[in-house]
């Protein structure tokens, strides 16, 4: 088959492979900057954005992807030389393949490389909308204190070189106070993080930043900026090889860095955007007043879920998160976590069905072809226990309920973070605190407490006897007998006995 670099020239050759966009791309205005042009952003935001740029009213909503960290040049120089484009191929539930190019990431920044020419687009009138999807930890967020965290370096940096930042605090605090020196409008930041609370957390920190940074920015801001939380899903693994060999393969396609993700989708958003919003809803977004009790499950069911598939699969010497969602025992112990731990605490989810929520994404996670990398979910577990894990422990701590198989997973966590499997395989930690974590983890061998007084990821939560209890009997029990033997027991509920 010959192939074709994707790029705005041979876009039309692929109308035959893949579904490509229709409408006229260079009429298209950017009226989004999107901060992290990863994956996800690609499976989603970008994706439903495309999806309406094909009513041909819309024009104004193009998005500008910003890179922002070093090692997000590779991403930066594919796009520029494919015009912003990529090929979005969702796996189905029958393992065929869709495969649709994306056109609305219309132009693109690599902040190191020219810091003001990302702050003047966040500043320029036409922007209405900064969305994010700068990670977990990228929010600076310290667990132990509950407050921005001024220690870390770069936020020092930021505040000593305001014009040319390096997080994204730096850049919103400048993007404002230019739009404020221009008499413009104001904007709204959106997260599309897996964060409880993403809008308002964005808010919190940013306000902490700029109360240091611009102190008589506060009042601006807080009158023309808002912030929506947002729940946002869809499973993106990481691109393989494989899927990139594929692609040209069956279609001639030639895309250095195609996305792949599952067909399911969801994105809801509280209504508050102050400057004008897309119409998103025509594609299927859903809007609506209170986000939180949906964000809430997802994040305490689906990448809790995860994190539970991702440390006992690693564990247990498996590779995907399909794998271990298979293994029956693993199944049914994560069933049993949603269940008896997560589903009590859950609030009042305006009618939603959380069986069928549950078993859909026992089914999601089962799926044979989306081959999600456990190194994907476990990467980055400290800053993701704190937000999917442990507030169901804490939640269940104050009613006096059931963390058992929670406590299990942390026990299992800091085990893993040894860095071998049961089989005796390396195992790739990556992590912003891999160095504290294998401190913790090696200390923890003689007094497994140890991992729990790591303060900015558990808090408090050593000071807890009963949750120390459950962890350290589990601790000891999965250095003794396995994983596998000892979920088999918990189940039966005789983990104590074993
Ligand atoms: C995952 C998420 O990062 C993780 O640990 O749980 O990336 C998950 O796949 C997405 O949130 C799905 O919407």
């Amino acid at each position: 088959m010959t192939t074709y670099k994707l790029n705005n020239l041979n876009l039309s050759k692929f109308e035959e492979q893949a579904a490509i966009p229709k409408y006229n791309r260079s009429n298209i205005k950017t009226g989004i900057v999107h901060v992290g042009i990863g994956g996800f952003h690609r499976a989603h935001e970008a994706f439903y954005t495309d999806q309406l740029l094909h009513d041909e009213t819309v024009t104004d909503w193009g998005i500008c992807g910003v890179a922002l960290l070093d090692f997000d040049i590779k991403i930066y120089n594919t796009l520029k030389e494919q015009n912003g484009l990529y090929t979005l191929v969702v796996k189905e539930l029958d393992g065929s393949l869709s495969k649709r190019i994306i056109g609305s990431i219309v132009e693109c920044l690599y902040a190191p490389e020219n810091p003001s020419a990302v702050i003047e687009k966040m500043a320029s009138p036409e922007v209405k909308i900064i969305t994010l999807t700068i990670t977990e930890g990228g929010y600076n967020y310290n667990e132990a204190t509950g407050e921005f965290d001024f220690d870390n370096p770069l936020i020092q940096h930021d505040l000593e070189n305001p014009k040319a930042p390096k997080t994204i605090f730096g850049y919103l605090t400048q993007a404002l106070k230019l739009r404020k020196e221009n008499g413009l409008k104001g904007l709204t930041v959106q997260s599309c993080d897996n964060i409880q609370g993403n809008g308002d957390m964005t808010k919190k920190m940013l306000l902490s930043y700029i109360e240091k940074a611009e102190p008589e920015l506060v009042p601006w801001m807080e009158a023309n900026v808002s912030f929506p939380n947002a729940m946002v899903d869809r499973i993106t693994p990481a691109t393989s090889q494989a899927d990139i060999l594929n692609l040209i393969e069956t279609t001639g396609i030639d895309d250095a860095w195609p996305v792949v993700c599952e067909p399911f989708k969801q994105w809801i958003i509280e209504d508050d955007f102050i400057s004008g919003r897309p119409a998103w809803e025509k594609v299927g977004v859903q809007f609506v007043e209170d986000v939180v009790p949906f964000e809430k499950m997802k994040l305490q069911l689906l990448n809790a879920g995860h994190s539970v598939l991702g440390i006992l699969g690693a564990l247990m010497g498996y590779d995907t998160i399909d794998e271990a969602a298979n293994n029956n025992d693993v199944n049914r112990f994560l069933r049993d976590y949603m269940r008896q731990e997560v589903a009590p605490i859950l609030s009042d989810l305006n009618g939603v069905d959380l069986e069928a929520y549950e078993a859909s994404l026992l089914e999601r996670f089962g799926n044979i072809y989306i081959k999600d990398q456990i190194d994907r979910i476990c990467s980055e577990s400290s800053a993701k226990f704190p937000i999917f894990v442990l507030p169901t422990v804490n939640a269940q701590l104050k009613q006096e309920g059931h963390f058992e198989h929670a406590a299990f997973v942390v026990a299992a966590w800091a085990i893993y973070s040894l860095g071998v499997d049961e089989t005796g395989k390396a195992l790739l930690v990556k992590d912003a605190m891999k160095s504290t974590l294998k401190e913790k983890a090696i200390a923890s061998k003689n007094n497994p407490v140890a991992f729990l007084e790591i303060e900015a990821i558990f808090g408090a939560l050593k000071d807890s006897q009963s949750f120390v209890d459950s962890y350290v009997t589990a601790y000891h029990n999965i250095t003794k007998y396995g994983v596998e033997k000892c979920i088999l027991n918990i189940n039966g509920n005789i983990l104590n006995h074993i």
